[in-house]
């Protein structure tokens, strides 16, 4: 693991992805736009901030068909940019994975007339290109089959505590039946073993949002990644001290005086919304860009900057362009 730390903290910059089925409504429900519904006004909380069904939003993997996907597009993009690595939404707060998996038929092929396993295509495309491929999954807020990211079972403990006692992520407005127990056990743990025995060269997983989770069950996510392969590294959002590298927060560019312990990488929107939002068009110019890669990059991190494609698989026509002339800057200054 250490190794892979090392080459980690080589890599400088990368490309973030944020897809799903959020891409569809991108960030207006019912002709109302997400920022008048409540917040966080990202395109991805849209199930939870215009509290929609379950079975209502399951019905948007219907429509999912991006014609326009293409993973080698993406990756050779990344490439250009002079991006090293690639992380991957394979499963957000709203439960759908966006590969074959044979734990939950809300996937990307059983669940929509698409039927393609985005995850293993951009993961084929990373190592014909070279680059590092990782995956986000969001292992305590699922929407779908989470129940109620254990808010009811907890929250008097932690009231006792005085800790954290809100219930931030918490699906309350039509929460599944299950325990949050048997949402670890019979789904979040069995699809990380299921994408870490799936892609073999896999370098990074992304957890995301642990909330009110004990150590032991982040620690339950952290022994199922290593026993699987060792030689992943985990994001600190696994949650109670765990993971091997930090994160300073979102959008978020550390002060000099601060210090980590560990590998760090700093993580940005191009726009304001991680997935994709169609009336957020204030993107990020080629001097912005720079400005968070060099300040970053000096000081020790690693930039993971996001996209969301939207809902046919285009990327952003700004953000190809904006991230085309980084590149080409980047290879003029022998750095890329
Ligand atoms: C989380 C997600 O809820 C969001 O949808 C997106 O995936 C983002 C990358 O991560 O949002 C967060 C998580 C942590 C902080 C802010 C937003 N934080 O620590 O400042």
């Amino acid at each position: 693991k250490e190794q892979a730390l090392k080459d980690f903290q080589q890599q400088k910059f990368g490309l973030f992805i944020h897809w799903g089925l959020y891409a569809i409504p991108a960030g207006i429900w019912n002709g109302q736009r997400i920022e008048d519904l409540g917040s966080p006004s990202v395109a991805e909380w849209i199930q939870l901030v215009a509290k929609i069904p379950r079975s209502t939003y399951a019905k948007l993997a219907n429509q999912f068909s991006p014609q326009s996907f293409d993973a080698d597009n993406i990756v050779k993009m990344a490439k250009d940019a002079g991006m090293k690595y690639l992380v991957v939404t394979s499963k957000h707060h709203d439960g759908f994975a966006l590969y074959g998996s044979k734990v939950s038929s809300f996937n990307s092929i059983q669940a929509t007339p698409f039927k393609r396993d985005i995850i293993q295509e951009l993961y084929d495309a990373c190592l014909r290109h070279k680059l590092d491929f990782g995956v986000y999954y969001s292992q305590n807020i699922d929407w779908r089959d989470g129940s109620d990211a254990q808010y009811k079972v907890t929250k008097a403990q932690h009231d006792l505590a005085h800790t954290k006692t809100d219930a931030f992520g918490a699906n309350l407005w039509d929460p599944s039946k299950n325990s949050f127990a048997s949402y670890l056990n019979e789904k979040a743990i069995p699809q990380v073993k299921e994408i870490l025995t799936r892609f073999k060269q896999l370098k990074y997983i992304w957890f995301d949002m642990p909330g009110l989770m004990t150590a032991e069950q982040s620690f339950r996510f952290y022994k199922t990644v290593y026993d699987c392969n060792p030689h992943v590294i985990v994001s600190e959002r696994i949650g109670n001290g765990m993971g091997d590298y930090a994160i300073p927060g979102d959008n978020r560019i550390p002060d000099p005086s601060e210090h980590f312990n560990q590998p760090w990488e700093a993580i940005g929107t191009f726009n304001h919304s991680w997935g994709y939002k169609s009336y957020d068009h204030d993107w990020k110019n080629v001097d912005e860009l720079r400005y968070w890669l060099l300040e970053i990059v000096s000081k020790g991190g690693n930039y993971m900057l996001n996209i969301g494609p939207d809902a046919q698989g285009n990327v952003p026509a700004p953000v190809k362009k904006n991230l085309a002339i980084l590149g080409k800057w980047l290879r003029l200054n022998g750095e890329a």
